[in-house]
């Protein structure tokens, strides 16, 4: 089974991005799947071009798309992602899209098909702080989200897909939440291990939600 896993390029003037280290770490096979490796530009256009492209030529099984959520202090499998790029800050090639449909033949709205209360209930089995996102926000994250389920909806009705937002894991502001880096990726290779094992059952949890 093919999986491929993304991670986003610092942004903002930040040092690191939490999603690129988780991605740098994570193994190369876990269990019986090969893990396929793909840093993405903090950049509309660009990273969504290069997931789909990779989507087309490698046909995954399984695609875990990573981006750092400042602020959140616990690992964020996404409910959803919505057709709306709506940027508070430039994108690292400058593009700041307001209020901008993503798709005029996209739904407003797609689901993860991950079984992410099973991934939250398995994080939190290790100790570490995990809940279900209802908000990717509207910036380059949802639209990866979004894009990579407006593929699979037109082209791979098959393909499993979802998007996790992790918290910082290093900052110089210490009101912002840290996570260590050790345990963001335990917690990305238990999320892993579950959408394959799961691939589309849930199941039910108590207090899943962040918001
Ligand atoms: N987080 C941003 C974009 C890249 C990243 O890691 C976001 O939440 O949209």
């Amino acid at each position: 089974m093919k999986v491929i896993i993304t991670g986003f390029t610092p942004f903002n003037n930040q040092l690191n991005n939490p999603s690129l280290d988780i991605l740098h770490a994570l193994p190369d096979v876990l269990d019986c799947a090969e893990i396929i490796k793909q840093p993405l530009p903090t950049e509309f256009e660009k990273s969504t071009n290069l997931i789909t492209n990779l989507i087309d030529r490698v046909r995954p099984n399984l695609v875990l798309n990573l981006g750092q959520a400042n602020g959140r202090n616990g690992i964020t499998p996404e409910l959803a992602a919505f057709n709306m790029d709506d940027a508070q800050i430039p994108d690292n090639a400058g593009y700041q899209p307001e209020r901008r449909p993503i798709r005029s033949d996209g739904e407003e709205k797609y689901f993860s098909n991950l079984p992410i209360k099973a991934i939250v209930r398995n994080i939190r089995d290790i100790g570490v702080e995990s809940r279900i996102s209802t908000s990717a926000g509207s910036y380059v994250c949802n639209h990866v989200m979004y894009e990579v389920q407006y593929l699979l909806h037109k082209k791979y009705p098959d393909m499993k897909a979802g998007f996790i937002h992790v918290p910082s894991n290093y900052s110089e502001n210490y009101e912002i939440p840290t996570m260590a880096l050790d345990d963001e990726v335990n917690a990305i290779e238990i999320a892993l291990m579950t959408a394959i094992y799961h691939l589309s059952d849930d199941i039910a949890i108590e207090h899943p939600y962040e918001y």
